[in-house]
């Protein structure tokens, strides 16, 4: 059966620099699994000033911008997608909200409220839209069905 709603869809997931240092990728990891994402492809990589900005492009200007880059830069992060029906939405509510001190109050058993610290290092990244899902995952690894493209990061 073949529905719009059901159908099968990849987002981008990522676990951030926080996340990775503080030893929370295997949890993350089996958090993924257990509710039912596959993981299609990973790698992990530290990003540089170009594509932490280009990667969040959406935000340049605004105030905490310059933070998120030194943030996003600050070490390795560990890079995956996700597919499962209806993933771009069920990772975003999986994660939880942004600000991860107000997680563990509003939603205690997200990822962010278990593993993230505050506003800004907050352990994941989640697609916001399938657009935006699509777009990231062409970023990072290029044309997933060819192979074709992924040539702009150096995987560590
Ligand atoms: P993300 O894109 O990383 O999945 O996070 P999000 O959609 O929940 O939040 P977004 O508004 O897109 O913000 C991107 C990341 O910027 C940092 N941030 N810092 N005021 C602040 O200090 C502030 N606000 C946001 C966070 O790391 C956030 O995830
Ligand atoms: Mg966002």
């Amino acid at each position: 059966l073949l529905h719009g709603s059901r159908k099968e869809e990849k987002t981008l997931a990522i676990i951030k620099p926080d996340g990775v240092s503080s030893h929370y990728t295997n949890k993350i990891k089996a958090v993924i699994l257990e509710s039912g994402f596959a993981i299609v492809r990973e790698k992990i990589l530290q990003l540089d000033e170009g594509n932490a900005t280009y990667f969040y492009s959406e935000h340049s200007g605004k105030s905490f911008f310059p933070r998120l880059i030194t943030y996003m830069t600050s070490g390795p992060v560990c890079l995956m997608v996700l597919e499962k029906v209806n993933a771009v939405s069920d990772w975003r509510t999986l994660i939880g909200p942004t600000d991860a001190r107000k997680a563990k109050v509003s939603h205690p058993t997200s990822i962010r409220a278990m593993c993230g610290v505050d506003l800004e290092r907050n352990c994941v990244h989640g697609s916001d839209s399938r657009e935006s899902a699509a777009r990231e995952i062409a970023f990072f690894f290029g044309d997933i069905n060819t192979g074709k493209g992924d040539r702009k990061h150096d995987e560590l």
